[in-house]
């Protein structure tokens, strides 16, 4: 049964715009990563223009946060960049690798919106380092690891013939990615059959490694994001080695029924913890940031005991 996988944190919302020191619309689809002593979340906002940028805030157990003083990443004004980030910058994710904490974030702009990469090595000092994709891209995590010497990432291009499916693609340096492959697409008429995107970076586990995806289903009433969970093989991340067939969460909580955009429950990161949980966060309704608890075992045996015929 997949009732109660993921545990609700009985404080959830856990940030709301009411605890940001700077003026912001909305706090969402955050990064998370443990950094020292401290969890490190990177998170949307809206400013009253209806565009983005990220803020940060942190915490020393994973549910209360203080947001710093300033936002962490603006849109550019002046570089390579600007042009690309004029209608704001959204939805990052964190991986660390080698001592250096890579971000991925979408960078929205009258030219589409792409993926954009930046670095930091301690979250005070943040460094652009390429744009890494063409328009109509979302969503990109990079593994934690590299394979065979190259970087991978998931991602998620767009087209009219392959709507809204997960891509891995590699990269010898982080600037130039290729060897492509479609590796997941929307389920018919599942919970996941409109879109489906990578969500947090994947964490390894003894049986391979864990991604947690969004999945969206529209309905007469719009469009619900849900969270799912795929296993992929620890050497060749390519290998799918099960998707489980049902949700682990969905919008249940007002906040995550109500909001700046209905029925969405939407992560952008996770930290497995020593113990065998793996905290997940999650934007609720694209408005407040909130966390629950789940057993990994039971999100690898999902994929692997109920996870989806192959095709
Ligand atoms: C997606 C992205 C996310 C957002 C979701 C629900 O397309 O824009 O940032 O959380 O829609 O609105």
């Amino acid at each position: 049964m997949t009732a109660n996988i993921v545990r609700r944190y009985a404080h959830n919302p856990i940030l709301t715009k009411a605890d940001i020191p700077y003026p912001v619309e909305t706090v969402h689809n955050a990064a998370v990563v443990k950094h020292g002593d401290e969890y490190i979340m990177l998170f949307r906002s809206h400013l009253r223009t209806g565009r983005s940028i990220i803020g940060l805030a942190r915490s020393l157990d994973g549910f209360q946060f203080t947001a710093d003083p300033e936002p962490f990443l603006i849109p550019a004004r002046d570089t390579y960049f600007a042009p690309y980030e004029e209608f704001g910058v959204e939805d990052p994710r964190v991986t660390h690798l080698d001592g250096e904490y890579l971000i991925t974030y979408s960078a929205y702009s009258r030219n589409g919106v792409r993926i954009a990469l930046a670095k930091t090595k301690d979250f005070r000092h943040v460094e652009r380092v390429s744009l890494i994709s063409e328009a109509d891209y979302r969503n990109v995590v990079i593994f934690p690891e590299r394979f065979g010497g190259l970087y991978a990432r998931l991602d998620r291009p767009h087209s009219e013939i392959a709507p809204w499916s997960i891509w891995i693609s590699f990269s010898p340096d982080l600037i130039f990615w290729g060897q492509s492959q479609l590796i997941m697409r929307p389920e018919q008429y599942h919970w996941d059959e409109m879109k489906i995107g990578p969500g947090a970076p994947p964490f390894k586990t003894d049986q391979g490694w864990l991604s947690i995806y969004h999945g969206v289903f529209q309905t007469m009433d719009g469009s619900v994001y849900r969270l799912g969970v795929a296993l992929h093989d620890l050497e060749d991340p390519a290998r799918i080695i099960g998707v489980s067939d049902s949700w682990i969460l969905q919008p249940e909580a007002p906040w995550e029924i109500t909001g700046y955009v209905h029925n969405v429950v939407f992560t952008c990161g996770a930290v497995p913890e020593v113990d065998g949980t793996v905290k997940i966060y999650w934007g609720g309704a694209d408005t407040v940031m909130c966390v629950g608890e789940a057993n990994i075992s039971d999100l690898v045996g999902l994929c692997i005991d109920q996870g989806r015929k192959p095709k």
